[in-house]
């Protein structure tokens, strides 16, 4: 299986990678994480990058804040699929972060998640590592089907509540 790598830049991103990384071993993905900085590290994190495809990553996971271009000075080295995950913090409490990282020139592409968009950014890296996994489009189809079953036992105890 390939590995999701996972990119921060700085520590104080960390709970919001923590529950990407929650995601990833529930579903039982691999992943390895670093935290590089697109301002402060900006060798380590394009050596990352451009040694990513060789080094088994199939994914690429880039999480920061306020000014973000790690997500696109990631994708700027590599043709491997790059999650952006804009963070909040600063001034602008993620706004920032956000358009930071979503608005990419044409040709370097950034999927971006929601900010702090942890869980979501796990389970697109691992749809993405699933094209080639059937085991694991198995347990995503599951999870799919266990997250509708409990809304819907929700709405049988608000149906029950309410509607009498
Ligand atoms: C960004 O600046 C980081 O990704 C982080 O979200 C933000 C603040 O970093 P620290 O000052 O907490 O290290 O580069």
């Amino acid at each position: 299986m390939k590995k999701v790598g996972i990119v921060m830049g700085s520590d104080s991103d960390l709970p919001i990678l923590r529950k990407a990384m929650d995601m990833l071993d529930t579903l039982g993905v691999l992943y390895e994480t670093h935290i590089y900085s697109a301002h402060r590290t900006p060798v380590e994190a394009r050596d990352f990058a451009l040694n990513a495809r060789a080094n088994g990553f199939g994914c690429i996971i880039a999480a920061a804040g306020m000014a973000a271009h790690l997500a696109g000075a990631i994708a700027a080295n590599t043709t491997l699929p790059v999650i952006g995950i804009p963070c909040k913090g600063g001034m602008m409490d993620g706004l920032d972060a956000l358009l930071a990282t979503v608005q990419m020139p044409s040709g370097i592409p950034v999927a971006t998640v929601a900010v702090n968009g942890g869980v979501n950014a796990a389970l697109l890296a691992a749809q993405i590592i699933a094209v080639s996994e059937p085991e694991l489009a198995e347990k995503l189809d599951a999870k799919r089907a266990s997250d509708a079953a409990t809304v819907l036992k929700k709405d049988a105890a608000l149906q029950a509540e309410l509607n009498k």
